[in-house]
């Protein structure tokens, strides 16, 4: 007898199994093995991510095999150090990042959201900055962040998952788009969720007090669907983001706010560092780079140089 074939979305991934969902159904699927043959596709850890448009057999005892992945228009993905550590893709088709922070437990790290930042930058996706706990925030604080983030293009809502503050306008931000929520343990991505839809009653745990680290509750990357045509991806707290696969004298392209002063470096291609003449330093001299925001580029820099060495040398 012919199968039936359907077009879905994979919504969560647990172990070979991908769950994809077609008209509100949730299909438990396979994939079949020539995908994971497929050589574009050899790349990546997994061949297949959540976000993914897939075309799948549905078999008459309700499981599918997913048959191709339809075109993507982006992906968000890391690369760690490793010459052989395969790309990671957390997700894909986004229409925004949402990074999020919390003001404390665990503390602030911008220079974790800049490494963020710039894989988005890199995939040409819209940043969100959502900071939470906003019952822990002082005001200096407050004013640090957007300074350090004037003259970027990543918007900031401030959120407490507690009393609610914010939520409503992150909410609506987030009309019409698939986002994917990414951060550290602890800052409240699935407090956030069940903030916007208490019915989600999604896992969350305290942030220890000994290490003032969150506990790694999420342990799968998940899509989940609200009203208004809005999918969040939830996803497991990050330790850390390789980057390695960027092209150090590239890196100042992903800063948005260093892009209109590069072409007046002296030297072509200068990486705003060492070399003399440099409009950037220049430009963080005249305080319109906000200078905490250039020492993160500069401390990435350094990190994707130690990458290249370890790869070719
Ligand atoms: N004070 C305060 N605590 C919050 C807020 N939002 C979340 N929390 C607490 O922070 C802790 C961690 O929240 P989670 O939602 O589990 O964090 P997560 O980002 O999903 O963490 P992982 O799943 O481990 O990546 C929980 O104890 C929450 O109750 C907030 O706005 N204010
Ligand atoms: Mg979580
Ligand atoms: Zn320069």
């Amino acid at each position: 007898m012919e199968m039936e074939k359907k077009t879905g979305i994979v919504t969560k991934i647990y172990g070979l199994y991908y769950t994809v969902k077609t008209e509100n159904h949730y299909i438990n699927c396979v994939l079949r093995g020539k995908i994971r043959q497929d050589k574009m596709l050899k790349i990546y850890s997994d061949p297949a991510a959540v976000g993914d448009i897939v075309s799948f057999n549905f078999n008459e005892d309700g499981s599918g095999v997913i048959n191709t992945i339809l075109p993507r228009k982006n992906i968000f993905s890391r690369k760690g150090k490793a010459r052989n550590r395969k790309e990671d893709i957390i997700a894909a088709n986004l229409d925004l990042i949402t990074i999020i922070q919390a003001f404390k437990k665990p503390r602030l790290n911008l220079r974790f959201v800049d490494r963020l930042s710039v894989r988005s930058e890199k995939e040409k996706i819209p940043v969100l900055l959502c900071i939470n706990k906003l019952d822990l925030a002082d005001d200096k604080t407050i004013e640090y962040i957007n300074n350090y983030y004037s003259n970027t293009k990543i918007k900031i809502i401030m959120t407490s998952a507690l009393t609610g503050r914010g939520v409503e306008e992150l909410h609506n931000f987030l009309n019409h788009k698939t986002s994917l929520f990414i951060g550290n343990s602890g800052v409240g991505k699935s407090s956030i969720l069940n903030s916007i839809n208490p019915d989600l009653n999604l896992r969350t745990s305290e942030v220890s007090e000994r290490t003032n680290k969150g506990r790694h509750t999420t342990a799968n990357v998940e899509m989940i669907n609200f009203a208004n045509d809005i999918s969040i991806i939830d996803s497991p707290g990050m330790r850390e983001f390789g980057l390695s696969d960027i092209d150090p004298n590239m890196l100042g392209m992903y800063f948005h706010e260093f892009g209109k002063y590069i072409n007046k470096c002296s030297f072509k291609p200068c990486t705003h560092d060492h070399e003399p003449d440099c409009e950037i330093k220049k430009q963080v001299e005249k305080q319109v780079i906000f200078r905490d925001r250039y020492i993160s580029y500069l401390n990435i820099l350094s990190s994707l140089k130690e990458d290249n060495k370890q790869k070719y040398g």
